[in-house]
């Protein structure tokens, strides 16, 4: 106990002094978003994305949205596994958010009475004071807005960062989630051509790192702050008890599966916050990959396997060409198979005798 509370003092004085460092001087510019047209974006839980146009219908706007935190226990898997989830508006990972290059993001970061730490965001598609980080604090009874301009087109995390050893245990307690930038123009192939997609998902990683007690089961804990010791020294080995997407095992398999069909460009934004990671769609492939989930540059092609750097969010997009039932995982396939890094897509269509055929059903050897 007397080494928690030393850390979160430790933790609380970092986040101070990162405060003060940070504090805004004179400002060198007004902020253009006054008078823009302000649209409030209704925030949808993972792995659906709000409702957008992929290229944008005008000028740039202030895009409005409401993050609500939220301490509250979260299943983890079917090994008896919880943990104090910290959520933004309630799901691990938090909801997307869309917007255009050169849209300002408004966020209203909200933290309920109910809830016993104190939160902030930081955004990785934001410049300046630890990516609004800095100017976010939020006990709990608070709220604060922050805005920002959308500057570079891509796809970027965002998550808690209170200071100190704070940090990875709010981001390993689920409190991340990620913003897409599009082009104002639209996403564009390898020889800059347009390209459009018919759905997209949001597939949140997530690594826990889930005390056991000395009987080897997981331990539940009556707040935050009394898994907090346990789950640091869980945390310091670097391995995870679960990788999960969308906050638990199974949450994007079986009735959950991503639905799609033939002949559909699938847009898959993988983001993870904490830890690398390696998406690979079994018996597909990354048609498009923009590397870093920057938009800028030009796509990879026809990528078997594609990396996400912790601490980063990647767009792939694929058409997929069979029907059927598609795994999709890291191709870490301990972690896939083991600790739960796996989610389905369900694909209806005509089967394609062309591309794959079973030429002779298993029978015994002649
Ligand atoms: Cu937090």
């Amino acid at each position: 106990m007397g080494g928690m509370f030393r850390g979160e003092g430790a933790a609380a004085a970092l986040a101070l002094a990162i405060v003060l460092a940070w504090a805004p001087a004179a400002a060198a510019g007004p902020s253009q978003a006054a008078g823009l047209e302000r649209v409030r974006q209704t925030l949808v839980a993972p792995p659906f994305v709000p409702e957008h146009t992929q290229v944008a219908d005008g000028p740039p706007r202030v895009i409005q949205v409401r993050l609500v935190i939220q301490e509250k226990r979260l299943t983890v898997g079917p090994d008896g596994a919880t943990v104090w989830a910290m959520r933004y508006n309630g799901t691990v990972p938090g909801p997307l958010i869309v917007a255009h290059q050169g849209d300002y993001v408004e966020v209203t970061l909200v933290n309920p009475r109910a809830n016993t730490l104190v939160h902030n965001v930081d955004f990785h598609a934001a410049t300046g004071g630890l990516g609004g980080g800095a100017l976010t604090h939020v006990a709990p009874g608070q709220e604060s807005v922050l805005r920002f301009k959308a500057t570079r087109a891509g796809v970027f995390v965002y998550h808690c960062a209170p200071g100190g050893a704070m940090i990875p245990w709010h981001v390993v307690s689920g409190m991340n989630g990620a913003i897409l930038v599009l082009p104002r123009d639209g996403l564009k192939d390898a020889a800059g051509r347009p390209v459009r997609y018919d759905r997209a998902y949001y597939i949140g990683e997530q690594d826990f790192y889930l005390p056991r007690g000395e009987d080897g089961r997981f331990t539940d804990y009556p707040s935050p702050v009394a898994e907090m010791g346990d789950m640091l020294n869980v945390m310091r080995a670097l391995t995870p008890t679960h990788v999960v997407f969308n906050g638990a095992v199974g949450a994007l398999t079986g009735t959950h599966a991503l639905p799609a069909k033939v002949g559909e460009r699938v847009l898959i934004l993988h983001a993870q916050a904490n830890r690398d990671s390696r998406p690979h769609l079994i018996g597909g492939h990354g048609d498009l990959v923009w590397p870093g989930g920057a938009f800028a540059g030009p796509p990879l092609t026809d990528q078997e396997t594609w990396f996400v750097p912790g601490g980063s969010a990647v767009a792939a997009l694929y058409r997929f060409r069979q029907p059927g039932v598609y795994a999709y995982v890291t191709h870490n396939l301990i972690e896939a198979a083991l600790l739960g890094a796996t989610a389905q897509f369900k694909v209806e269509g005509a089967w394609d005798d062309d591309l794959m055929e079973q030429v002779q059903a298993p029978r015994p050897i002649p």
